[in-house]
Parts: structure tokens; sequence; C-alpha cells
């Protein structure tokens, strides 16, 4: 954070299955479009390492009209940021087709554009803030944290969690290299600060600042058209060619 716009990427991420109790809800009002959740990311070059996808259970999302063909999932707040940055067919306007609650959206299966895995799963974080971003965060444990320790507890519990195993069993796959932490920045980080679960907000703040820095300067891509390339270079390549392929759109706040 600090003084300016923060840049995120916008990741479209198509449903392709909804629970039972979100198709109960948007049971008519479609008409005939296709529903992405979209995810704010300030790491696109990451997407390659999806394994899920993360929404609030305290929060209440909304599906919005994009166009007559698409309609996106994210927070109020976010659906009228990108009203005004142009995102849909009328500017300055937004038009919602249903509410979901961040519950329902738990267990849908969904398409992670650029990821090894093609299809992941919404699971449930605690930490997901209403008002950041999109409320929709793309989880990549390989090098965040934060994604690594909540997927880690959902393994652990997830009966408490109310999931059902086979959407947690997605591994972590190595996406770039770091001197200091080698190919997967995450759990060395995690287990480096002793951080027990998604609970140990202070420790992971300091873990995520680390990841962050060492990946972004000193960060070598693995996979990807951009395999070899320094992180630094392969950011914005990643990015627009996303945006060109129609899987995701610039999004500021
Ligand atoms: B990042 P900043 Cl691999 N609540 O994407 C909590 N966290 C949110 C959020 C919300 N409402 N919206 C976005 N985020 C996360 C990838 C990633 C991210 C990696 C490593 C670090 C990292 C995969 N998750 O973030 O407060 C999103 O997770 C650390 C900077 O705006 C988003 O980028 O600086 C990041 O936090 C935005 O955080």
């Amino acid at each position: 954070e600090g003084i300016g716009p923060q840049e995120y990427t916008a990741i479209k991420m198509e449903v392709v299955e909804w629970s039972d109790a979100a198709k109960a809800q948007l049971e008519g009002k479609l008409v005939g479009r296709k529903v992405y959740l979209v995810a704010a990311t300030l790491r696109p070059e990451t997407m390659y390492g999806q394994t899920n996808c993360f929404v609030g259970t305290a929060i209440k999302y909304g599906v919005f009209a994009a166009n007559d063909k698409d309609a996106y999932v994210c927070t109020p707040r976010a659906a009228r940021n990108m009203a005004f940055q142009g995102v849909f067919d009328v500017r300055g306007q937004t038009n919602q087709l249903a509410e979901l609650e961040g519950t329902v959206i738990v267990g849908a299966k969904i398409k992670a554009p650029f990821s090894h895995y093609p299809e992941v799963y919404v699971l449930p974080m605690d930490n997901v803030l209403p008002t950041k971003g999109t409320g929709v965060v793309t989880s990549v444990p390989s090098d965040s944290p934060d994604d690594y320790a909540t997927l880690m507890d959902l393994r652990k519990k997830a009966e408490y969690y109310k999931i059902d195993p086979s959407w947690a069993a997605f591994d972590p796959i190595p996406v770039l290299s770091t001197p200091a932490y080698g190919e997967m920045s995450a759990p060395v980080l995690v287990k480096k600060f002793k951080i027990a679960s998604q609970k140990d907000v202070k420790q992971l703040a300091d873990a995520k600042e680390l990841a962050y820095k060492e990946g972004f300067y000193n960060g070598t891509m693995l996979v990807g058209e951009y395999k070899g390339q320094p992180v630094q270079e392969a950011k914005n390549k990643v990015r627009a060619s996303m945006i060109e392929q129609g899987l995701a759109f610039a999004y500021a706040e």
C-alpha cells in the first residue's frame, strides 16, 4: 500500500459448476450469461501456480452483468469501481443480477487461467478483506505465505471448514526460483517464521513482505512462455498476455 493507486490484474475465473445452494439462488437470473469470479492480484506472473481460489464466508458478493454475454462475481464496492473504469458496457453503471453469500460460492468449480491445473475449486479464507480488491483472491501457495498457510489449515480441518477434502487436494507447483528461498518461497517462509495457521497474521505479514521482495527483485521464472526470464521482466509480459487473450483486465483502486 502507500501513495497512489494500486494497479491490480483482475483474473477472470469462469464458473464451470456451482454448489446446489448457489444454483438455487441463481435460477432464472443469469439470462444465458457465463459467470466469472474475478480475483484481484498483484502477482500475475505467479498464475501458473494457482491451486484454488478464496472467498470470505462473511462477505456478500454480487453477480454483475458485464454485457449480454458475461457476468462477474465480486463485491459491490469493486463493481462500482469497475463501472467507472469502463469494465462494463455502460460506463458508471452496475447491473446486479443476483447476490451470493461467500458460503454458497465455496465449492464452485472454476477455470484457472494459465494454471497448471485447468480447473480448481473455491475455498474459504478467514482473512479476505471486503474492502480490498474484488473480495476474491486467487491462491498460489508456492509463493504466497497466506495462501499456503490457509490451504494447510483447510487440509487439516476440512470438516471444521465445511469443505470436501478433494477441493483442497491440488498441490503447490513451483513457478519461480529465488536465491534465498529456492523454488517455493511460501512453504519455506511459513516454516522459518513458525507459522502454524492463517491466524498468525503478524508473522504472515512479515513473511509476505520477504516473499514479495525476493520474488520481484531476484526471482527467475521456472515455467510458462517467459521461462528463464527475471520476474521483473516477465511480470508485465504475463499480465499483457492474459489481458490480450481476454482472460484478465486491468483494475485499479
Ligand atoms: B496476491 P495489497 Cl503469489 N483480502 O495474489 C486479502 N487479500 C487480498 C484481497 C483481499 N480482499 N485481495 C487481494 N488479496 C491478496 C497472488 C499473490 C499475492 C502472491 C504473493 C503475494 C500476494 C496470489 N494470491 O500478495 O494489500 C492478493 O494476493 C502480497 C502482496 O493490495 C493480492 O496479490 O498489497 C494481494 O493480496 C494484494 O495486496
